[in-house]
């Protein structure tokens, strides 16, 4: 069984990823931290409650922090022409809902949870790094006690997405994300040189949704506004961005991965730019030196991952 805190910000993709996770027979969720970044923390932690309520999680949820890691940088815009004004997909969802939130913040709930489950826990992270960020900061020893943190995000050998060098979630606290992927724990990156290859049509969803229940018609429904926003890059069809990084956990196999170091560009035109240092390839003295040896994705067997999302998702 595999112990999980999900760190999200949901965001019509991490929606999916939550619903993945929560009905994966090898996972036990056992905690989701709120992450800013599709949508304010407000509303994004709003979002987690609802989805938590509609698909009867018993997960708690933690608020995660509404400033970045470098508390001098500007916010970027919240990408409502992606996510929709409400973060899912613009269906109404109430102002407030009636869940109760984890009384700790979520750095704190991740701290707290990982001393509890030691070397039990994975962190996978589909939004700003900024939660692990500031647990990383407030108790360093915690990288003995994780079992391993899977991110969501960046770009290593293709362009990104918010830039020519950066993907969203990266870009979004460039700060936070050099800090997690150079402290001594195991990090795998699960970017945009694999999840943009699995998608998933509007069709397919909707078969889903006919077999799976109430929680997938839900699924289907907020989705439809951000496979509108994809239409133009694939056709009728979404990117599963953040389940994809929920697949590697429990399907590895399905990835080509690659070790070495990882950087994170947070100034200039490259700013929220991954780079990695393979092992084994020469170079002279570098900012790399001496880091970590973390894991890219470099490749996926797409209908695999796809096949094993879609039984997932319709489970009862
Ligand atoms: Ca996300």
């Amino acid at each position: 069984m595999h112990k999980v805190i999900l760190d999200t910000d949901p965001g019509v993709d991490d929606a999916m990823a939550l619903l993945f996770l929560a009905r994966h027979p090898e996972i036990d969720l056992v905690g989701i931290t709120t992450a800013f970044g599709n949508a304010s923390i407000e509303t994004t932690t709003r979002n987690a409650q609802y989805l938590k309520q509609q698909w009867n999680i018993s997960a708690p949820i933690a608020k995660g922090s509404a400033a970045q890691y470098d508390p001098g940088r500007a916010t970027h815009p919240f990408p409502a022409y992606i996510h929709g004004d409400d973060g899912l997909g613009n269906i109404g969802v109430p102002d407030v809902v009636d869940v109760p939130l984890d009384p700790r913040p979520a750095h704190q709930f991740i701290i707290d949870t990982v001393k509890a489950n030691p070397g039990e826990i994975v962190l996978v992270a589909v939004g700003r790094m900024t939660n692990l960020a500031n647990a990383l900061k407030a108790a360093p020893e915690i990288t003995d006690l994780v079992k391993e943190v899977i991110i969501m995000g960046g770009a290593i050998d293709v362009p990104g997405n918010v830039t020519p060098a950066a993907e969203a979630n990266i870009h979004g606290d460039p700060e936070a994300a050099d800090a997690v992927m150079i402290a001594p724990w195991k990090v795998v990156v699960v970017g945009l040189d694999v999840t943009l290859k699995t998608t998933m049509s509007r069709t397919t969803l909707a078969g889903l949704a006919a077999k799976g229940g109430r929680a997938v018609e839900l699924l289907d429904k907020l989705s439809q506004f951000y496979i509108d926003f994809y239409d133009g890059q694939v056709e009728d069809s979404m990117v599963v961005h953040d389940t994809c990084a929920c697949v590697y956990l429990v399907a590895r196999e399905l990835f080509t991965t690659r070790g070495g170091a990882v950087r994170v560009l947070t100034t200039g035109i490259g700013e929220g730019k991954t780079i990695q240092k393979p092992d084994g390839m020469v170079f002279g003295k570098s900012e790399w030196d001496g880091l970590p040896s973390q894991l890219v994705c470099t490749d996926v067997d797409a209908d695999g991952a796809m096949r094993l999302v879609e039984e997932t998702l319709v489970r009862q």
